[in-house]
């Protein structure tokens, strides 16, 4: 590691190197540092203790995805979903922007652990950065400083991780991942998964790549307990797209709370799995905190996040009242009187929303009041379920069963959803998005899907898989389904599935529940908005697998054989099925 510093000091040239030790005493400092740059300020002592609010620099307030780059000497083991740079030319092009990038600053050396401490799925990840902003983010979302220095030792089993903010310039900004070597180079700016290295950049893109290697998996996945009457708790885990309703799910009131169901959060972003001796594929959150979306959250949607947001907690390019306290749409209630936007203006009506609508939030995991006490278990826990889903106005159902893991491996591999603001770019743009992977794969997306394909037969008590899709909307343009803690009642037909009940009705994608399937008591839905989530339109589903079709053939014969199989299965069911 010390060698990896100095090499990274020789190309930056900062004025000074801090080995961080993740102590309370330095996290003082550090926070002292970030208040410094002028652009953060501490919030309301009272009300929201060791709390603060980052304003990111209006070009930096997103991932970037066109400027992403997984760098291999061939372009076809990146594939057709991904950007490329060949290494060489990469180090050359990216190394002149490092190149003296932190004069004048100081290079924070950041040892982390992504996962449990005690872990053996754990893996270690150093970053060196120039924003103190992003020290004071890593030691929340991961386990920082002197347990990742003491669990390294001397060895160099390490994801290094070069950051620098550069002059935040969108022209002179490259987050590049070299997955051969393991390492990342991310210059240019400062925001969530571009610039915290352990999260997106390390727990995903690396950490697929070496999960394919390994045979165990990395996904952008959710996990979450469903504690059922008399206690026995069974694990999910999700795959939505950036923005889609992961930390909604894995932190929700669940409406069935009455009857004995409730929801326990392991993790609400990432889920790293292996194979474990009694045939399970278990899971372990590889984060620390949750880095969530602050627009939407209030005490209606989702209470637990509430609970934990008032202390020890960085927003970032949230709105800010005079009394210093966050604000974003959806918090509950009217923008109040003397309201700054998350650019620091006075706000009204004619400034459209306050929040940006990526703000975020960097809390502890371990502050929501929905934890489970299982969400630090170095052996994970077993998953029994994968539900994939994203935004789909109109087409997708509820819910939905694979009829097996190969067609489940479609269903996730012909994914779709809307585009979000968690990306910059078109809004409300539907797009293929494999298992919510296709920014975050870091290798030929077509051999993602065949690691999928072998995993499936390796694992003896594989997880069943299922769609969902919170977001279908009528005529009217509202959405038909409540959302949030009503969706407990999806998840617990899920587990009457998994656990061999559950009413269900064959359709030509998979099943669906039939009519006394969900448990819908204390729900006003009316029976046509029922009729209408459960819709299965062929018309639509055929313009659907065409275009799913064209995804595929961007793989050319890379394609795993049995994807065009299940492919043609839809197809085929569709012909022979009445209308429904
Ligand atoms: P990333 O952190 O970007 O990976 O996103 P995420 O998948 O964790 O998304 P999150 O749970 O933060 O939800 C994003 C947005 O979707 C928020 O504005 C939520 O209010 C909204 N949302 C979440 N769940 C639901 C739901 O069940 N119904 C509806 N209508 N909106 C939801
Ligand atoms: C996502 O975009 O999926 C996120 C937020 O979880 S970020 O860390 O910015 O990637
Ligand atoms: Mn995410």
């Amino acid at each position: 590691m010390e060698a990896w510093v100095e090499e990274a000091a020789r190309l930056t040239k900062p004025d000074k190197v801090v080995f961080c030790d993740g102590s309370a005493a330095e996290n003082r400092i550090i926070l002292q540092q970030m208040l410094a740059q002028g652009d953060s300020f501490p919030l309301n002592e009272k009300t929201y203790p060791n709390c603060y609010l980052h304003r990111s620099n209006p070009s930096d307030v997103a991932r970037t995805e066109h400027l992403t780059f997984i760098c291999a000497p061939d372009k076809d083991e990146v594939g057709p979903t991904n950007h490329w740079m060949d290494p060489e030319g990469a180090k050359f092009k990216i190394g002149r922007l490092f190149d003296g990038a932190m004069r004048g600053r100081t290079m924070y050396v950041v040892p982390y652990i992504m996962g449990p401490v005690s872990s053996p799925i754990s893996k270690v990840g150093v970053e060196v950065t120039d924003s103190p902003y992003v020290v004071a983010n890593m030691r929340i979302m991961a386990r920082m400083g002197k347990v990742a220095a003491d669990r390294l030792g001397s060895s160099s089993d390490f994801v290094p991780g070069l950051h620098s903010l550069g002059d935040l310039d969108p022209l002179r900004r490259y987050i590049a991942h070299f997955p051969e070597e393991r390492l990342i180079w991310s210059v240019g700016s400062g925001y969530g998964g571009n610039a915290l290295l352990g999260k997106k950049c390390f727990a995903l893109r690396i950490a697929s790549y070496m999960a394919r290697q390994q045979g165990w998996m990395a996904e952008h996945m959710l996990i979450l307990g469903l504690e059922s009457p008399g206690g026995k708790v069974t694990y999910m885990a999700a795959a939505f797209p950036s923005a889609c309703g992961k930390t909604n799910l894995a932190m929700m009131v669940s409406a069935l709370e009455n009857q004995g169901y409730k929801v326990w959060t392991v993790g609400d972003d990432i889920s790293w799995m292996q194979i474990s001796p009694d045939g399970y594929l278990r899971a372990i959150n590889p984060e620390a905190g949750f880095f969530g979306v602050a627009p939407g959250t209030g005490m209606k949607t989702n209470p637990n996040v509430m609970q934990a947001l008032n202390r020890n907690t960085i927003f970032t390019n949230v709105g800010v009242t005079p009394q210093s306290e966050p604000w974003w749409e959806g918090i509950g209630g009217d923008p109040p009187a003397g309201l700054l936007t998350w650019r620091g203006e006075q706000w009204d009506s004619s400034k459209g929303v306050a929040a940006h609508p990526n703000a975020r939030y960097t809390v502890p995991a371990n502050q929501s009041p929905s934890i489970s006490p299982k969400w630090e278990a170095p052996e994970g826990v077993p998953i029994s379920a994968f539900i994939f889903g994203g935004r789909r106005a109109r087409l997708a159902p509820l819910v939905y069963e694979s009829f097996h893991w190969q067609h489940g491996v479609f269903v996730g591999a012909t994914m779709a959803s809307e585009t979000t603001a968690a990306t910059t770019g078109d809004v409300g743009i539907t797009r293929r998005d494999p298992m919510a992977m296709l920014p975050f794969c870091g290798y030929n997306m077509a051999d993602y899907f065949q690691h999928w394909l072998d995993m499936g037969k390796k694992i003896p008590h594989a997880p069943k898989i299922f769609h969902v899709n919170w977001f279908r909307k009528g005529a009217d343009g509202k959405f038909l389904w409540p959302g949030y803690g009503e969706n407990v009642r999806v998840l617990k037909w899920i587990l009457d599935r998994v656990e061999g009940r559950g009413e269900a009705r064959e359709t030509p994608i998979g099943f669906v529940p039939g009519r006394t399937g969900l448990t819908l008591d204390g729900l006003k839905i009316s029976p046509e908005a029922l009729d209408e989530m459960f819709r299965v339109d062929a018309d639509a589903w055929e313009a659907d697998l065409a275009d799913s079709r064209e995804f595929f053939d961007k793989f050319g014969a890379r394609l795993p054989g049995e994807l065009r199989k299940e492919h043609e299965g839809v197809r085929n069911r569709f012909q022979k099925s009445v209308p429904v």
